[in-house]
This record gives structure tokens, C-alpha cells and sequence, in this order.
């Protein structure tokens, strides 16, 4: 093997190793959506036991936004998808955001 190869060969090797890159979903707090609603999304979106829903949605309110889960790629673009879904069918304008985590 040309030697000058072997460095590119160990990266691709180590990045197969590697854990996929991941990505916090960020809810942000609005003036408009309920309270009960955005308890209902991370309920049944993020798989939060009511008291945990009820605890994230408040510190969200009160900081303005807030991690709500950590995701490959993929699954985080769904859960994005998702929240925008259930919200507009409600008329809300709740925004959730993707940043690397
Ligand atoms: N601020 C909203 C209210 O008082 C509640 C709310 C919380 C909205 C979290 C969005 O991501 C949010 N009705």
C-alpha cells in the first residue's frame, strides 16, 4: 500500500468507529401556546412521565427555551417535524430548533 494512503485509510477507519454525531432539540417559549399543550407534546413526542413534562415545560417559560432531548440527525428532524405538526393543527406557533449537541 502507498504509504501516502495510510492516513486517510486509519480515519475512515476510525470514523466508522465512531458514535454518530448527535443533536439537542430546543424547544423556545412563546406568548401564545398553552401551558397543557406543550406538556402534551413532551409527552407524547419525548416520552416524558407527566411530573418531568410539567418540569421542563415550566423552566422552558421561564428561560425562554430549553433542551427537550438529545437525538441522532435523523430522529431529531422527525421530532422537529413532529412538534411543528401538532402545533399547527392547534394554531400554535410553538418553535423547536436542532443544535449540535
Ligand atoms: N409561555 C406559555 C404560556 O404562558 C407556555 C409555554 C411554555 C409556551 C413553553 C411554549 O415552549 C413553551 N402560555
Amino acid at each position: 500500500m502507498d504509504p501516502r494512503f495510510d492516513g486517510e485509510l486509519l480515519e475512515e477507519a476510525e470514523k466508522e468507529l465512531k458514535e454518530p454525531d448527535m443533536y439537542n432539540v430546543v424547544l423556545h417559549n412563546d406568548d401564545y401556546t398553552t401551558r397543557e399543550f406543550v406538556v402534551e407534546v413532551l409527552q407524547v413526542v419525548f416520552h416524558k412521565p407527566a411530573i418531568e413534562a410539567t418540569r421542563i415545560m415550566l423552566d422552558v417559560h421561564k428561560k425562554g427555551r430549553g433542551v427537550v432531548g438529545v437525538y441522532t440527525w435523523d430522529i431529531a428532524q422527525t421530532k422537529v417535524a413532529t412538534v411543528h405538526k401538532m402545533a399547527r393543527e392547534r394554531e400554535y406557533p410553538l418553535k423547536c430548533t436542532i443544535e449540535a449537541a
